[in-house]
């Protein structure tokens, strides 16, 4: 879990994972610094939370705007020090977009006063006030997605922020701050620091309003002990072990296989949910698993700033490691390797895109995250054996199902004890509706109505006019 890109304890160096050199040592946020902004937000936020709603939209707006005409150079940094391939960085800033469409067409109707009880002698309405000085520590695998869902939608709501990028993502981060600065953000109301783990224990133990976190299942469960005496709101989005199950009506079963390995090996495999277990009906099973390994095999892996690579690098080293743990025990329990199963040799934390089939949910590859370009396909003879394996995780992020009927999708889908399912789609993120895990995926909901009332805290008004 705490596993540093330190040399010493002043600086962060972050590297290249497609070549491992170095391509910045930055200052690491000191413990006094620490303290020095965050009286300085504090102070930020009273003016912020005054402007009106409409004042700090447009400056979110403004911010999207900087963030597409620079999104060329954005794309390169995140490339450069997370391996993402840079069509997939273009694509995230691209779609990132949309939290900001979302947040213009509804942010002033949710954060207006609600009049309940409006004639009669005593009148009732809701306010809603911004929690306060809020912290957001983030991850390196969608900094975009993941850090719109929670600072854009914090700021827009009244909060100052101290957003602690993930050490993987820290350039990105130190742009999130310049645009916003730069589109009229105040200075002391949004502030990015830099440092690892330690740092953000440092936050933890600072007096804050509200902990917003994403990452992994161990470090969120610390984040909860360590904060909960505070009794500030606290939202963790974690991992899962999402489930795709393809029934024997799918109408092509080519393209079925086309879209499960989008959706587990899109960003190496680096997604909260991503496709990580298969379920394929007994009677497509051999089709579905030929098919899928034809388009594996299409993959183009390698330099992630060549346009054409769809498998860069694993951002973090020591994922190499958990997945040939998980290859190794899926073989010595009956899987067969199918593609890949090992690091790719010379520079950069390369990873053969690997398919394992003839799983089942004994094996680690079927129930713990990979995080990575690995897949685990089983086969199964009837839609409640499908349920009862895709029930049997200790997460609960999304699960999907690939069929032709609707009736027959929606039944198994409601079975599901997950916080978002898909019909015929899967991996897939809007900010219309609620982004929330349930189970060891996490705690709370951005995104939607739900994701701007996160940061809001409801003060209700009883007015008697005497
Ligand atoms: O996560 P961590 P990492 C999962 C995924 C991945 C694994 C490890 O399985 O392989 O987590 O990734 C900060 N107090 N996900 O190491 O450690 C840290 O600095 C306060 C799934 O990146 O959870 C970083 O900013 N903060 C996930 C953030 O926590 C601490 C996305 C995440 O780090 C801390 C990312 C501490 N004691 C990883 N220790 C998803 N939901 O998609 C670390 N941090």
């Amino acid at each position: 879990m705490l596993l540093y890109t330190m040399q010493d304890n002043s600086t962060l160096v972050i590297k290249n994972p497609a070549n491992d050199e170095i391509i910045a040592t930055l200052p690491k946020e000191t413990e006094a610094g620490l303290q020095t902004i965050l009286q300085n937000l504090r102070q930020g936020q009273k003016n912020w939370s005054q402007r009106t709603v409409q004042d700090r939209l447009d400056c979110i707006v403004k911010f999207g705007e900087l963030i597409l005409e620079n999104k060329q150079e954005l794309a390169a940094i995140l490339t450069q020090e997370t391996g993402k391939p840079i069509t997939q960085s273009l694509n995230e800033i691209q779609g990132a977009q949309n939290r900001i469409v979302h947040l213009q067409a509804n942010a002033i109707q949710w954060l207006s006063e609600e009049s309940l009880v409006e004639t009669g002698p005593t009148l009732e309405k809701i306010v809603y006030e911004p929690l306060g000085v809020i912290a957001n520590i983030s991850a390196w695998n969608f900094p975009y997605n993941v850090g719109f869902n929670v600072f854009l939608y914090a700021l827009v709501a009244g909060n100052a922020v101290l957003y602690k990028p993930s050490e993987y993502a820290a350039l990105t981060g130190l742009q999130f701050e310049k645009y916003l600065h730069e589109a009229g953000i105040p200075t002391d109301v949004f502030r990015c620091v830099i440092g690892d783990g330690r740092l953000g224990q440092q936050i933890l133990e600072a007096p804050m309003d509200g902990y917003f976190f994403t990452g992994s299942y161990a470090t969120g469960l610390h984040i909860a002990k360590a904060v909960a005496h505070k009794l500030v709101p606290l939202q963790l989005e974690l991992g899962g072990k999402d489930a795709l199950y393809v029934s024997d009506d799918v109408v092509d079963v080519k393209q079925a296989a086309i879209s499960a390995a989008e959706g587990a090996f899109y960003n190496n495999g680096q997604s909260c949910c991503a496709v990580e277990r298969i379920y394929v009906s007994d009677k497509i099973y051999e089709q579905f698993v030929a098919d899928f390994v034809t388009e594996v095999k299409s993959y183009v892996v390698g330099d992630p700033t060549d346009i054409k690579t769809f498998i860069g690098p694993l951002t973090r080293q020591p994922q190499t490691a958990l997945l040939n743990e998980q290859v190794a025990d899926a073989l010595d329990k009956g899987a067969q390797l199918k593609l890949g199963g090992k690091e790719i040799a010379g520079q950069g934390n390369f990873y053969y895109p690997t398919v394992l089939i003839e799983c089942d949910n004994r094996m680690k590859v079927m129930q713990e995250e990979s995080f990575g370009p690995i897949i685990g396909i089983q086969k199964v003879s009837s839609d409640e054996e499908a349920i009862a394996c895709m029930q049997d995780t200790e997460y609960g992020l999304t699960a999907a199902v690939f069929s032709a009927n609707e009736q027959r999708a929606m039944r198994i889908l409601k079975e599901m004890n997950t916080g978002t399912v898909y019909w015929n789609c899967c991996d897939r993120v809007s900010p219309n509706v609620p982004w929330s895990g349930r189970k060891k995926s996490g705690l709370g909901a951005t995104l939607s109505i739900q994701g701007i009332r996160a940061f809001v805290q409801p003060k209700a008004y009883h007015l008697r006019k005497l």
